[in-house]
């Protein structure tokens, strides 16, 4: 099983799109194991988004990232981060799949609605630096059977 992390970013709150994002990947089948609602602070932006300092980018990124509440969440399954990268959609909404979050609710970069851990590292990274171990809700789902063979 592989956990990553996803939140939903500023405007994705402000827009009434929380639900919809819980929704498709609840939909989609996988768990939720870690949930909370929080304003990120300018250091946590800084260190969550670490590899991309320096790009030109970056301190828009901050001021974005910053500028309202987010909501965090941990979701498990197998194959977790591909699977919710590819329900996000590229990061460039206009080049984002159709049927993607991004492509269907974006239009620009800078507001693009959601994150998610691009790899194993990354997302072990990422939850440690959102969640304490204790947050992390192992649960037992009674129609996993009937999701996972
Ligand atoms: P992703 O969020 O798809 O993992 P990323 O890690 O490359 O994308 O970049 C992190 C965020 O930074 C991205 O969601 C939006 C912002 N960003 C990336 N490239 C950008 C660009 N060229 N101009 C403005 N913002 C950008
Ligand atoms: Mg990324």
């Amino acid at each position: 099983m592989e956990r990553t992390l996803v939140i939903v970013k500023p405007d994705g709150v402000q827009r009434g799109l929380i639900g919809e994002v819980i929704g498709r990947l609840e939909r989609r089948g996988l768990k939720l194991v870690g949930l909370k609602m929080l304003q990120m602070s300018e250091a946590l932006a800084r260190e969550h988004y670490r590899v991309h300092e320096g790009k030109p980018f970056f301190e828009g990124l901050i001021r974005y990232i910053t500028s309202a509440p987010v909501v965090v969440m941990v979701w498990e399954g197998p194959q977790a981060i591909e699977i919710v990268r590819r329900t996000m959609g590229a990061t460039h909404p206009a080049e984002a799949a159709p049927g993607t979050l991004r492509a269907d609710y974006c239009l620009e970069v800078r507001r693009n609605l959601v994150h998610g851990s691009d790899g194993p590292e990354t997302a072990a990274t990422e939850i440690a630096l959102f969640f304490k171990p204790e947050e992390i809700v192992s649960w037992q789902r009674d129609t996993d059977r009937w999701i996972l063979e």
